[in-house]
């Protein structure tokens, strides 16, 4: 495994393969009902116990979160301590919610309806927060009594995996508990996602191999979750404060040098305040330093592979500009070290618009009226939106009329807590009790009885 900046080598991993897996999957499915006969308390200690070791190795996992990944240390930062985060508060949830009493749908009945785990959970993730976007299915995942096979991407074992495997050894989680299974996507994660023997299939990846996916589980019906990223929209509407829009589009689409899945993909502005946005945004980006993170001097990283960066290159910024974009800055590389780059005149035909980009390039798009710009948007796959418009409740109705899933009103990448809403890989379970008067019609009644 090497470091993203200089291609100095980190460690080594193995190669996993269907053996591997079918270990793993057996050993999770023994370990089970033994994990899930817990008490939910008992549960959240282990929980509480991983957060407090990977927290007295912050500084260590950062700058493993840096080299691997090739964020900035910023990045590195946000992505440990949400980890974290995230298994405290999945260690509460555990224990809040058991279930519930329901208003029963006639007299004389309890109504009750419990929470069980799924039972084995596979669990495929992405390099880009790698560490991060595991946790957010492992933790949720152990709190409700399920056990996991983790399968990391191939370009960050370390932080992604094995780190997770390391707190979890730390703090004694059962064996059998949290299995890791490092390798790559066709030798390991294919015969994941495709095991009889788990109860939920969870992947965070490319639409390509999701769809490949979705296609292998209807065939046997086999429950799974997709989290596939999206083309997202960033508006600036007529009233913008241009400066503020400006500023946090260099969060929203170069943030980890754009490789996220919240990245907004299309900037669509409103014409009256085109020109001033256009100049905005292009200053701050030929400021930006691109560079090693490490050296505490750059603003942005190296892509994550040579092959992402000639995907941005080859096929999103050069035919954008074949088919007609003006290329107003960046557009060139050095090594994985992409300059972050600005396209104007994008129209809706060209793939700098219709393509998650997953690279450091703003595209922008110039409307005529807020009308057109909702228009625009919508139609496409989307996570996270923004809209710059001095009027609030303008704001508010334009995030309204935009089918994603989260929008930000002057605001970009802010966490308002969708992320903590994750399902909590958990089933209900109803259970209905008989109380009196008894429920029960005269002809099931014992005939020896009737009269
Ligand atoms: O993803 P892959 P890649 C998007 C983004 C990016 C593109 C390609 O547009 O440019 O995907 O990235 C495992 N069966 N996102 O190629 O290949 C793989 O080993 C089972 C969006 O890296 O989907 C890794 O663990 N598993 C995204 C994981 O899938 C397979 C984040 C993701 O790899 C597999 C990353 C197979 N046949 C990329 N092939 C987001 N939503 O955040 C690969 N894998």
């Amino acid at each position: 495994m090497e470091e993203k900046a200089t291609g100095a080598r980190i460690g080594r991993y193995a190669l996993g393969d269907a053996t591997d897996v079918d270990q793993a999957v057996a050993a999770a499915r023994a370990a089970q009902p033994g994990w899930a006969a817990l008490s939910a308390p008992e549960r959240a200690g282990y929980l509480r116990r991983m957060a407090e070791h990977l927290q007295g190795r912050f500084e260590e996992l950062v700058t493993l979160s840096m080299r691997e990944t090739g964020g900035v240390r910023a990045k590195g930062e946000d992505e440990v301590s949400t980890t974290i985060r995230q298994l405290g508060i999945s260690a509460v949830q555990a224990t809040e919610n058991a279930g519930e009493i329901l208003p029963p749908y006639k007299a004389g009945k309890l109504s009750l309806s419990r929470v069980v785990p799924l039972g084995v959970l596979g669990i495929i993730t992405p390099w880009n927060y790698p560490m991060n976007l595991a946790m957010r299915a492992v933790a949720p995942g152990l709190a409700f009594g399920n056990t996991i096979v983790l399968k990391p991407a191939e370009l960050t074992p370390v932080i992604g995996g094995q780190v997770l495997a390391e707190a979890a050894d730390h703090v004694g989680l059962p064996p059998g508990v949290l299995n890791v299974v490092t390798g790559d996507g066709p030798g390991a994660g294919w015969p994941l996602a495709t095991h009889d023997g788990l109860d939920l299939i969870d992947f965070t990846g490319s639409r390509k191999v999701g769809l490949d996916i979705a296609a292998s589980a209807a065939a046997t019906l086999r429950p799974i979750r997709l989290e596939l990223g999206g083309d997202n929209a960033f508006l600036v509407l007529a009233d913008a404060d241009v400066d503020l829009a400006a500023s946090l589009a260099m969060v929203a689409s170069l943030e980890f040098q754009g490789q996220t899945c919240i990245s907004s993909s299309r900037h669509i502005v409103v014409r009256d305040v085109a020109d001033e946005y256009i100049a905005a945004v292009t200053r701050r980006v030929e400021a930006l330093r691109v560079g090693d993170p490490l050296s505490g001097e750059a603003d942005l990283g190296p892509l994550i592979s040579a092959a992402q960066r000639d995907r941005v290159h080859q096929t999103i910024v050069e035919p954008s500009i074949a088919m007609g974009a003006k290329l107003v800055a960046g557009g060139t590389y050095d090594g994985l070290f992409y300059r972050p780059t600005v396209l104007t005149g994008v129209t809706p035909d060209m793939p700098a618009f219709t393509e998650e980009i997953f690279g450091p390039v703003v595209p922008i798009t110039v409307v005529d009226t807020e009308e057109e710009a909702v228009a625009l948007t919508n139609g496409y796959p989307m996570l996270m939106n923004s809209v710059f418009t001095a009027d609030l409740m303008r704001g508010m109705q334009v995030a309204e009329r935009l089918q994603a899933g989260e929008v930000h009103v002057n605001d970009a990448h802010a966490r308002h807590g969708a992320e903590n809403q994750m399902p909590g890989f958990t089933r209900r379970q109803w259970i209905g009790v008989q109380r009196t008067p008894l429920d029960v019609p005269a002809w099931t009644a014992d005939p020896a009885g009737r009269q």
